[in-house]
């Protein structure tokens, strides 16, 4: 079976393991914030998802990494065979927005993954109206996928579209796995 890592960072209180826990079908509901500790690995299955048809199903591992910067010295550890980023933010928040500059920097541009290999989630809590036009980035910001969700309004439409990044990881998982078979070979 594939297995897929995925980070999921950004800064605190953004609402990172609520998404986490409501994309694994973790059976934690939202309660009041309780700060994550360094991280807390959150593994589910998803039977038929192989990407290219050849493997039965795919393991994901949702790393869900604490936002306080306390925790920088873990990160090169987190960092470790990750196959795609999820940067979490509130787009109304202003220090949001700057921070994560910060994020991409470390987690995406230093392990130099690709554009498609990193996902910005603009989450909005309840009362905060899903506006995405509102949304300006900078550079290289605005080049990377942005998803919205909002588990009030629209949790599941949210879902179809992590699926969609999740689909795109796994294509290259695998694509990558097919060229080490075939360097060994020849
Ligand atoms: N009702 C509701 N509350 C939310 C939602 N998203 C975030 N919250 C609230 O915001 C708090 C912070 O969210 P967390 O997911 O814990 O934030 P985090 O990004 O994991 O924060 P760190 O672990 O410190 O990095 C939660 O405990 C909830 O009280 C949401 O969609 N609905
Ligand atoms: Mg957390």
């Amino acid at each position: 079976m594939l297995k897929v890592k995925i980070l999921f960072v950004g800064p605190s209180e953004a609402g990172k393991s609520v998404l986490a826990n409501f994309l694994s079908e973790s059976t934690e509901g939202i309660g009041s914030y309780l700060p994550t500790h360094a991280v807390r690995i959150l593994e589910y299955e998803m039977p038929n998802f192989g990407g290219n048809g050849k493997g039965a199903g795919c393991r994901f591992e949702l790393w869900d990494c604490g936002g306080d910067q306390k925790f920088e010295t873990c990160w090169p550890a987190l960092m470790k065979d990750s196959h795609g980023v999820v940067i979490v933010f509130n787009q109304d928040s202003p220090t949001h927005l700057k921070e994560i500059e910060m994020w991409h920097s470390c987690f995406v541009q230093q392990q130099q993954l690709l554009e498609s290999q990193c996902l910005l989630i603009s989450h909005h809590k309840p009362g905060n109206a899903m506006d995405p036009e509102n949304l300006t980035l900078p550079p290289p910001l605005n080049r990377l996928q942005v998803v919205h969700s909002s588990l009030e309004e629209d949790p599941e439409d949210f879902r179809m579209e992590f699926v969609k990044y999740l689909k795109g990881i796994t294509k290259l998982v695998n694509e990558n796995r097919d060229r080490e078979e075939m360097l060994l070979i020849t």
